[in-house]
This record gives structure tokens, C-alpha cells and sequence, in this order.
């Protein structure tokens, strides 16, 4: 067994370091694939351990040379470090390595992506570049040399010195290594500046390849913004004159958060009107915001290992969260978020990958960035500001950052900054951070003599390692509505702890209809099967948007699953609704756009597979389309009126007003494509100027079977864009019928501008693959063989990447035996490979566990 070879570490093993780092002077003589890193490191012991073991991590590096206190040593060299004898006083450690970052396709250390250099670090890249103590707890000042013949040499921190073919740079923060980071290219600047509320003078930079330079404005307002919203919000402030994003098209992630030095994944950062979409430039603006906001929650105050990992991710999401539903609408943003959580979150915390919000054990941490730790973290977050109040929830913050500043914290640090400034017992609470698995919450009612009671009781299914459940805290937003529509209570939190628990609600005339987890209050799943009549109810009249929109998702869902279980047919109540929700001119198009939309292929068969039922992708496929031809039709008189009334007349803004109107005239096209052949859609194709209207044309004609003139003219009009051209690649994938995936898969992937080695690019496509339900689950399994094929030759050269992707196999337990034998044959092809990477071993040995 493959995973019997890899080591398995544990949270319970900490150990505070032998050593602390007072600074770090680090020289890089760059070259292809012969760079030189020499390190000058002033060790202290640490007083907090007698522990006085000398290791250095590192990885792929060869030593040249080895010093302590000058003096020549040989050290022990093992494939993940070194160990040496070491005083117990202070001394220097001197050292020169090579490295070769020309030939690194992991993305992780120094790399080069298109001819320039760039790093990744996060989590443990570091120790690809030089022995370090390569552990988020030992933080340290750098001073950095580069020497290259590149004309940009950038590096964290502030600029003190340059001259031809070099720069020297010196970051004052003490920083963990996963922090470090070096660019060098040919780049150019868009330049900006923000002055901090106490008045420092920041340059911004936002650096691209020549050529880009019009797809920076955008990125350089996010930051503007972010800035001053952290200011007003949170308190803080940038703490660097200079603040510097690079731009690089090989990237494995969205963005890393590097201190003063933030490198970004094109797509996370690159947009203008005529080549990103509505929802390119909200994504773009909230991980500006997102890597922004870690230089407070991340960098001054950091983990101390990483399974403290949600500490700074799950604040950081949630903190961005914030900023987008401020600087959009707040309960648009709230639906697209859960929408999110519960495509990948529910997914993961149901299969085989569940873990918790803190992880106890892993061996690969760069298999822990999971939409567990962000996603459920940011919820956790989110609770536990909706149980103290927000008044103590910023206290509470000012708090911690005063009391951590400069330090690497864990869980138990936050929690206790909770407790003490409101006094709170956060003991129960805190089990959101060690038990996974998302809670089932079961709801009775009952009405007597004027008062209302909800009965909850709490679940939560056994999951891998946890077998038992205990109790959790759930906030409980709660709004009672009466028959004829008002709101009689207000929204209330109602704070269960104990297993099951009632609440009541006196004073009232008649039974009400209850609103329960408004906003989304916490991540569990309400069980309650309400009738389509309250839900239609609770659709058209709701005050709460999230619930308003909840309900009219609830019957959408029950409406497919029943075309799908007892082949009905699809339910005129339904689309009643759906059209007078839709015509209704006082609710946002955005929030329009959001109810239009059937809920996925994927969330449906998890729907029927928690209730028991093994869902049949192919089923499901038909039932959905099905419904989408009946909607169409249902309301062919008013999409005309629909989406002539919802077109922008003003010029190209990615405002959230514009946007919403985009994306409800583009539902509208969807349906008239099924309609009129694609007649709409192309005369839309001729006339956009701008990528949301070009795209959402393209993907109409496709739907409608006319897209292939417009697939050629797409690709002719934008074949040197690569951004595009990737959603050139995933579109044909997405909307192809089940049938030909494989195939249209197979003639992507033979294209000589299908790079894998681009982490977009392949994306774009396998990406797709594993994102079409019945393609992908295919009876013939040639959907799960091209999977793992790809799978096996990507390993190879990005092991990172293809660990994340085998998740597309994490849902075969739901599936009927055929299909879950062809994957696990898949499985232990994949396994049984020789040098499968520790990465992917990990992910494929939890999946058939
Ligand atoms: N910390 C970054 C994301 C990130 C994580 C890991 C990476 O490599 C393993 C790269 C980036 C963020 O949260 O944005
Ligand atoms: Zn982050």
C-alpha cells in the first residue's frame, strides 16, 4: 500500500521549536535551472524548550556549502532536511545551495512561468529553495539580494538598494517562511497610492507582462478599496510604503497573500470589460480583498502550525465576505455564498474527505485547503459573531490583535480572546472546530392557546475517524410570518445547545408560518419538508431574502426530484410562481437571476442520495432539461418584455446594478434559445462589446444547437488571450450532451494550446469533465477513465493540482455498482502507479477508504 510509505503528522505531536530566527539575509544568483541561494541565518535557542535538536527542512536541494559560526560543516542530509550539531547559544548558519527552477512543474518553491521567476510558498515551498525551519512559528526579518539579468527583481517588504542586475530588499515584519516571496521579469507597472488614516503615503503596483497593462485598472480600485474598508471596518492599516501584486499565468491556486508581495493567479487579478464577465470581476475584486486582509489576519498575526489553518483562512473569508456584501448586495452575496458551501462544502463534509474545520492529522498539508477549512471556517466565524452580538465581536477583535500582534496563534487563542471579552463559555462552541460532518436539523411545530412552538432536534451522521456526535451550538434565526402574509415576529435568534430543544413564541392570534435559518444562520441542513403551498408562501412573501429565495429553491428541488422519482410531470404551480417572482419589478435582478436558476445536477443527486434514493446522472440530466423546456415555455410571454427591460443602455460598469440586470437578461436568453433556435442569442453574439454578453450569447447558441459559428469566431477573435481561450475550452465541455463529453474532451485535449502544464488550462477542461454530472458518470465510464488518465499524467509534473482535481471522485459511494466498480477500478489504477506523489496518495487512499 502506497499510503503506508508516507508519514502521517499529527496536531497532538506539537513541539515548540529548538531554535528561533532573529534574521535572515538571503542571496539569490538567479539562472534557469542553476540558481544560487545563499542564506545567513542568526539562530537563538529557544527559551521555551530544552529541546536542542538542529533540523532544517529541505526538499530537491543541493548543498554546496555548510557554516556554523563560520566554520565548514557537514551536516546529515535526508530526503526532507538536514540535521547538524548546533551550540545552545546563538550562532550563524551560512549556507549555499542550487536549485533548478526551470524545470519545476509542482508550482511550489521558485519556479518560472512564461520566462519570468516566481515563488510559492504556502504551505511548506519554502524548503525548496534553502534549509530553513520551514514551520509557521519561527518568524524572523528578511533582507533579501537578487541578482538577475531580468529588468523587475521584487521581493517582500521594502526596496533599500538596486543597480544594474541587482536589488536589495528588507521586509522589518518577522515573518514565517511561507511568507517569502521573489519575482523577476520583464513586468510592467500600474502604479496607484493610498494614504493610510494616520497618514502613511503607499505606493500600490499592480505588475503584469507587457501587454496587459489595460487589465490592471480594476485590481488597483479592489485594493483601494480593501484598504480603506479595513481601515473603516476593522481598524487596520497597511504597515509597508510600498504594496506590490504580480500577475503570473502558472499558478496553482487563486492568489497567496505574501507579505507586501501578493502574486496572483492571472484570472484572480487581469479583467476588462472585453475579456472578463460580470462574475470574473466580482470574483477578481473579493480575493484582492481577500489576500489584502491577510496581512492582518495571517500575517502579523500568523498559525503556529497548520492545522491551525482555519484561524487565519476561515477570518479571512469571512472578513471578505463582509466587504463584498458591502460593497455589493448583501443578500445576493449570502445566496451565492451558500450556493457555494453547499456544492462544495456539504459535498466534502458528506463523502469520504470529511474532516473538520481544525484537521487532527494529515500527511499532505496542502490537501487541507479545503472548502471545510475557508468555507465552513468563515460560517464558524459567522456564528459565533451572530451569538455575541457584533458590538463584542469587533471588541473582541480589537482584542485580538493587540494581544497577538507579531505572534502564531491557534484556535485556542482566539476562542479565549471571545471568552474573555464577553465572558462567554465557549466550550460546546468550539466542537464546530473538531467535529465534522454537516448537522442535520429536524423541526416539529405546534400551536396552543396563543403560542407558537418550534421543537429542533440536532444530528449529525458519523463521518471518517468520528463515529460519535456530540451536541453543537446552532444559532437559530427564526421570523414568524400570519396567513395573510405579515411578519408577526420579527427575526429572533433562537440558541440551541442541547441535543433537542424547544422554543416558544406567546401572544400570538393564530398559527403562524414559520421563517427558520434565515440568512443561512448556520451551516446545517434543515430537514423540514414544508408543503409547496407554505413554500410558495414563503417565496412571495418572506421578508428574509435568503429564505424568500431558500423557498423558492426548495420547491424547485422537490419538483425535479419528483419528475425524477414518480416521472411527473413538471409541477404549473411551480412555474406559477417562478413567474410571478420573476415578473416582480420590486425584487433585484440579481436576486431575480439567482431564483430563475435550477439548482445543480450535482446538488440534486446529493438531495437524493441523503434521502436514499441512488440518483441516475442521466436522469437527472433529462429531468432538468425538461423542466428548463417547460419553464421557457411556461413563460415565452413575458421573456421578451423580461429581457429587453433588464439591457444596459449606459456604458460597460461591473457594478453589481449592471450586473444583476446581465445576469437576469441572460437567464432570459437561456430560455429564449429553447424557444427561437438561438435567433436571440446570435444577434446578442453580433452585437456585445463586452465578455458577460459575449459569453452568455455563446453559451445560449450552444444550448440551442447553433453555437458553431460562434465558436469559431470566438476562437479566431481571441486566440492570444489566454484567459479567454480557457473559457473557450470549458464551455464546449460544460454544455456538451452527455454522450460526447469524452469526445469533446479528447479533441480539446489534442490541441497543441492544450498545455497541462498551465493549471488553468487544464482546469478549463478536466475541470469541466469532472463538473458534468452525466458526463462525467457516463454508463460507459469513459468519463471516469479520461478522469484518471489525465489524473496519472499530471502527477507527474503537478502533483498539487492533481490531488485537488481527484476530488471529482469523492462522490462514487452514491452511485449504483456498475459505476462505482469502474471507479474504483479507476481508484487503484491511479494507486497502484509507482511514483504516484505523496499529495495525490493522500487524496485517492481517503477516497477508497
Ligand atoms: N493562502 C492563500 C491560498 C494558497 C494556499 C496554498 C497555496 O499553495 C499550496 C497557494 C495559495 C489564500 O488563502 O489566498
Ligand atoms: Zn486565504
Amino acid at each position: 500500500m502506497k499510503d503506508a510509505v508516507h508519514q502521517t503528522f499529527y496536531l497532538a505531536d506539537y513541539q515548540p521549536p529548538a531554535y528561533l530566527i532573529e534574521d535572515v539575509t538571503l542571496t539569490f544568483r538567479l539562472s534557469p535551472r542553476a540558481t544560487r541561494v545563499l542564506s545567513r541565518i542568526h539562530f537563538v535557542p529557544n527559551p521555551d524548550t530544552s529541546d536542542r535538536t538542529f533540523f532544517l527542512h529541505g526538499e530537491q536541494l543541493t548543498l554546496i556549502s555548510a557554516k556554523i559560526d563560520g566554520h565548514e560543516i557537514t551536516p546529515t542530509l535526508t530526503d526532507t532536511g538536514l540535521t547538524a550539531e548546533a551550540p545552545d547559544a546563538p550562532f550563524t548558519w551560512e549556507a549555499e545551495v542550487e536549485i533548478s527552477p526551470e524545470t519545476n512543474t509542482a508550482l511550489e518553491g521558485l519556479y518560472m512561468s512564461n520566462g519570468m521567476y516566481c515563488t510559492q510558498c504556502e504551505a511548506e515551498g519554502f524548503r525548496k529553495i534553502t534549509y530553513y525551519p520551514d514551520r509557521p512559528d519561527v518568524m524572523a526579518p528578511f533582507s533579501v539580494r537578487i541578482e538577475g539579468e531580468q529588468p523587475i527583481l521584487l521581493s517582500n517588504g521594502n526596496p533599500t538598494a538596486s543597480g544594474k542586475g541587482w536589488a536589495e530588499w528588507h521586509d522589518p515584519w518577522p515573518k514565517p517562511a511561507y511568507l517569502f516571496a521573489l519575482v523577476a521579469g520583464d513586468l510592467r507597472a500600474t502604479t496607484g497610492s493610498f494614504t493610510t488614516r494616520s497618514g502613511r503615503d503607499v505606493t500600490l503596483n499592480l505588475w503584469v507582462r507587457p501587454g496587459d497593462e489595460d487589465k490592471t485598472a480594476f485590481g488597483l480600485q479592489a485594493l483601494i478599496d480593501s484598504m480603506k474598508w479595513d481601515e473603516d471596518v476593522y481598524g487596520r492599516e497597511y504597515d509597508l510604503d510600498l504594496f506590490n501584486i504580480v500577475a503570473v499565468s502558472d499558478f496553482n491556486m487563486g492568489a497567496m497573500e505574501n507579505k507586501g508581495l501578493n502574486i496572483f493567479n492571472s484570472s484572480a487579478v487581469l479583467a476588462s470589460p472585453e475579456t472578463a464577465t460580470d462574475a470574473n470581476f466580482e470574483r477578481i475584486e473579493g480575493i484582492i480583498a481577500h489576500e489584502y486582509f491577510h496581512n492582518w489576519t495571517g500575517n502579523r498575526i500568523t498559525c503556529r502550525d497548520w492545522f491551525q489553518l482555519c484561524l487565519k483562512e476561515g477570518l479571512t473569508v469571512f472578513r471578505d465576505q463582509q466587504f463584498t456584501s458591502d460593497m455589493r448586495s448583501a443578500s445576493v452575496k449570502r445566496i451565492s455564498d451558500v450556493l457555494m458551501l453547499r456544492a462544495r462544502q456539504f459535498r466534502e463534509d458528506a463523502g469520504p474527505l470529511a474532516h473538520p474545520v481544525r484537521p487532527e492529522q494529515f500527511q499532505e498539508i496542502n490537501n487541507f485547503y479545503t472548502a471545510t477549512i475557508y468555507e465552513k471556517g468563515a460560517e464558524v466565524i459567522g456564528m459565533l459573531k451572530r451569538l455575541v452580538g457584533d458590538r463584542d465581536y469587533y471588541r473582541a477583535l480589537d482584542v485580538y490583535f493587540q494581544r497577538h500582534d507579531g505572534h502564531a496563534c491557534t484556535i485556542e487563542d482566539w476562542l479565549q480572546v471571545f471568552e474573555d471579552t464577553t465572558g462567554r463559555d465557549l466550550s460546546q462552541f468550539k466542537r464546530w472546530y473538531s467535529q465534522a460532518g454537516t448537522p442535520l436539523l429536524h423541526v416539529e411545530d405546534s400551536f396552543e392557546d396563543g403560542t407558537y412552538t418550534l421543537t429542533f432536534r440536532q444530528e449529525t451522521r458519523p463521518t471518517p475517524g468520528q463515529p460519535d456526535k456530540a451536541p453543537l451550538v446552532i444559532p437559530i434565526a427564526v421570523g414568524l410570518l400570519s396567513p395573510d402574509g405579515t411578519e408577526v415576529v420579527p427575526t429572533t435568534l433562537c440558541e440551541m445547545s442541547a441535543a433537542t430543544q424547544s422554543f416558544t413564541f406567546d401572544g400570538l392570534t393564530e398559527k403562524p408560518i414559520p421563517s427558520i435559518l434565515r440568512e443561512f444562520s448556520a451551516p446545517v441542513i434543515l430537514t423540514r419538508q414544508a408543503s409547496n403551498a407554505e413554500r410558495a408562501f414563503l417565496l412571495a412573501h418572506d421578508t428574509d431574502p435568503f429564505n424568500k429565495w431558500e423557498a423558492g429553491r426548495a420547491l424547485a428541488k422537490d419538483v425535479l426530484i419528483h419528475m425524477i422519482t414518480d416521472g411527473n410531470a413538471p409541477d404549473s404551480a411551480y412555474l406559477d410562481a417562478l413567474k410571478a417572482m420573476v415578473s416582480d419589478e420590486s425584487l433585484d435582478p440579481a436576486f431575480r437571476a439567482l431564483a430563475i436558476a435550477l439548482p445543480s445536477q450535482d446538488d440534486i443527486a446529493q438531495t437524493l442520495h441523503a434521502s436514499g434514493v441512488v440518483p441516475d446522472p442521466m436522469a437527472i440530466h433529462n429531468a432538468s432539461k425538461t423542466l428548463r423546456q417547460a419553464t421557457a415555455e411556461h413563460l415565452a410571454d413575458i421573456l421578451p418584455d423580461l429581457y429587453a427591460a433588464n439591457q444596459v443602455h449606459e456604458a460597460y460598469q461591473p457594478n453589481a446594478d449592471q450586473s444583476g440586470k446581465r445576469a437576469l437578461a441572460g437567464a432570459a436568453l437561456s430560455l429564449i434559445a429553447r424557444l427561437d433556435g438561438g435567433k436571440q442569442a446570435q444577434a446578442q453574439y453580433d452585437a456585445a462589446d463586452n465578455m458577460t454578453q459575449q459569453l452568455s450569447a455563446l453559451s445560449a447558441l450552444l444550448l440551442a444547437d447553433a453555437g458553431t459559428d460562434a465558436l469559431a469566431a470566438f476562437e479566431a477573435q481571441w486566440k492570444d488571450d489566454r484567459l479567454v481561450m480557457d473559457k473557450w475550452f470549458s464551455l464546449q465541455v460544460m454544455m456538451a450532451k452527455p454522450d460526447d463529453v469524452a469526445d469533446v474532451v479528447t479533441r480539446l485535449t489534442a490541441r497543441p494550446d492544450f498545455d497541462m502544464r498551465n493549471p488553468n488550462r487544464f482546469r478549463a477542461v478536466i475541470g469541466a469533465l469532472g463538473g458534468h454530472l452525466a458526463g462525467f458518470h457516463h454508463p460507459s465510464g469513459k468519463g471516469y477513465e479520461l478522469m484518471a488518465d489525465w489524473l496519472i499524467k499530471l502527477d507527474a509534473l503537478n502533483p498539487q493540482t492533481t490531488a485537488r482535481m481527484s476530488s471529482a471522485f469523492d462522490t462514487w459511494k452514491r452511485f449504483d455498482e456498475d459505476r462505482q466498480q469502474m471507479i474504483r477500478a479507476q481508484l487503484e489504477r491511479i494507486m497502484a502507479r509507482e511514483t504516484l506523489s505523496r499529495d495525490t496518495s493522500e487524496m485517492v487512499g481517503r477516497i477508497l477508504a
